[in-house]
């Protein structure tokens, strides 16, 4: 196996014996295989729009799943995926036979293998299939790029939110990866063109979500439990959310969110609900002591994932992308309806949960409540108050070297507010207290979830008018971002997109940027990496 997809990949080079995050060589392989076949399947929808055919939102869906289905942590459960390669073949032979001309289409449009050959395929086509290292290099940034813009629109998709001209992108992107004529520079313009799709698809979700739950508003969110037996939802997938408490309404089962699903108590829709609680625990890596202490059945609608432990494992359900051997698995019927009453009889026979702390978290602070706080902000900032804002966000993930950033949020000067999305808050959010407040504005705004990080663009885009500013690179904002897995990947691209430099990246750079690449993204965009605490609030805030 070969695998450097996230920023914990073995020796900041890549995974070859076993992943770091616990994926098999044979869970790889069958990875390598269905972005294979996704690639083969986007060659012949891209021809179908070039000769003036439809595709259908199934078939566009199947893409964006399939994409999903191999981002770091969702999905460790090779007969799903190997279901998945097979449903694929055989929706592209489907579709090859409503082609005029089959002329120049690439080897991966007309592959259909047997599942016996399977296995011996996947050996040629996974990411060292590509020998020159710069176009390797750019090829898996826009396919990580890709792989996070689906994911985003994925939950847009369950909402209603459809935007045809996203997936005539990813799938015209996906079959030039194909193409061996494409080259370096060639495949630089598509990794920018990625970004503007970013863009779009973050749109396309942020619209979906708020126009079915709400703007999200400035909230409390209780950290302890309370005495009921309770479900525990992870992941991002707002719709299950939706579903998961409405089921439950009635039954004595309290639900508590974990991870990037805490965002969630933000939305006004999901307010109503009196069995909705709390957060309990942390970001996803904590989730081995976490999920065990919590004693109630777990939900996972998203990555992050980790391989469960025994001891708890049979108390673990998945749905949507994750999947893991031996966990049950909750398919959506055909209208999209899920049925959780196997979790909420589970949850009805087991001990409430333990609790890990007391407390809460102050958010809610995406774009509409920022807005209806900007005279005020606008203010601080003009008094001196508020000298610098510093973008936090991405992600969490367990490497000791993350701890920088809880040392970096102490270390900032009083002056300063920390704008952040995405789970890399649990590192500082619980500091609130500490931390302190400007005049009334919490130094930890929490917008949501990573997708929100479009919320945080939007704020920097508005005080940009608001101060007349001709380039949003003269606002007072820094940026100091951690990243962990492909999502954070297309935040990146859209946050260049959106013009933003000097972007600094951390705690390691991707260990798919070659030299080269990198070098492209230092001179272009400032791109940097961390170094220390000290040294970096004295570049960052002076
Ligand atoms: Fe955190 Fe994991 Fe949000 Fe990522 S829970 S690293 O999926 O997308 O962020
Ligand atoms: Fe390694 Fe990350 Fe790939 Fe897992 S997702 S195999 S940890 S590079």
């Amino acid at each position: 196996m070969f695998c450097f997809q996230c920023q914990e990949t073995a020796g900041c080079k890549g995974c070859t014996q076993v992943g770091v995050c616990g994926k098999k060589p044979e869970v790889a392989a069958m990875q390598d295989l269905l972005i294979y076949v996704t690639k083969g399947l986007s060659a012949v929808t891209t021809r179908l729009r070039a000769e003036g055919k439809k595709v259908s939102a199934q078939v566009n869906h199947l893409v964006t799943l399939n994409l999903f289905v191999t981002i770091t942590n969702a999905n460790f459960d090779r007969e799903a995926i190997v279901a998945r390669i097979r449903e694929t073949l055989s929706v592209k032979q489907e579709l090859l036979s409503r082609l005029d001309s089959k002329e120049g289409l690439p080897e991966a449009a007309g592959w259909n293998g047997d599942p016996s050959d399977f296995d011996a395929k996947a050996k040629g086509v996974g990411v060292l299939a590509t020998e020159n290292e710069d176009v390797r290099s750019l090829r898996e940034l826009i396919t990580y790029g890709l792989k996070g813009l689906a994911a985003y629109e994925k939950h847009a998709n369950v909402l209603g939110g459809e935007d045809e001209s996203i997936d005539a992108f990813v799938q015209s992107a996906l079959s030039r990866l194909l193409d061996d004529s494409l080259t370096a520079e060639d495949l630089t313009a598509l990794t920018l063109e990625t970004g503007k799709y970013g863009v779009a698809g973050m749109a396309l979700l942020g619209k979906a979500n708020t126009g079915r739950y709400g703007n999200p508003e400035l909230t409390k969110v209780s950290l302890g439990v309370c005495k009921n037996p309770a479900i525990l939802i992870s992941g991002h997938d707002l719709k299950d959310l939706e579903m998961l408490l409405e089921q439950t309404q009635g039954t004595g089962v309290d639900v508590y969110t974990h991870g990037e699903m805490l965002p969630a108590h933000y939305y006004p829709k999901f307010k109503k609900y009196a069995n909705f609680v709390g957060n309990y625990g942390n970001a996803w890596w904590k989730q081995k002591e976490e999920f065990e202490q919590f004693n109630g059945p777990v939900l996972l609608t998203t990555n992050c994932l980790v391989p469960p432990k025994d001891s708890y494992k049979s108390r673990v359900f998945t749905t949507g992308a994750v999947g893991f051997p031996g966990c049950p698995h909750i398919d959506a019927a055909a209208d999209g309806t899920k049925d959780f009453t196997p979790l909420i009889e589970m949850a009805k026979k087991c001990p409430a949960p333990t609790e890990l702390e007391q407390g809460q978290i102050v958010g809610g602070f995406a774009h509409e409540q920022v807005f209806a706080l900007a005279d005020k902000v606008v203010e601080a900032v003009k008094s001196g108050a508020i000298r610098k804002f510093v973008v936090m966000a991405g992600c969490d993930g367990r490497m000791k070297s993350r701890e920088y950033y809880t040392e970096f949020a102490k270390a900032l000067p009083k002056d300063t507010v920390i704008l952040t999305a995405g789970c890399a808050k649990y590192k500082y959010i619980k500091l609130q207290e500490e931390l302190g407040d400007i005049g009334g504005i919490p130094r930890v705004l929490d917008a949501g979830q990573c997708n929100d990080s479009y919320s945080l663009a939007l704020i920097a885009l508005k005080l940009k008018e608001v101060f007349g500013l001709a380039d949003v690179n003269e606002l007072p904002i820094v940026y100091n971002i951690a990243w962990y897995e492909q999502k954070a990947v297309i935040v990146l691209l859209a946050l260049l997109h959106l013009g933003v430099k000097n972007i600094h990246l951390g705690p390691t750079l991707p260990a798919f940027l070659s030299p080269n690449v990198a070098k492209v993204l230092v001179e272009n965009f400032g791109i940097g990496g961390i170094t220390n605490v000290e040294d970096d609030i004295r570049t960052m805030i002076g």
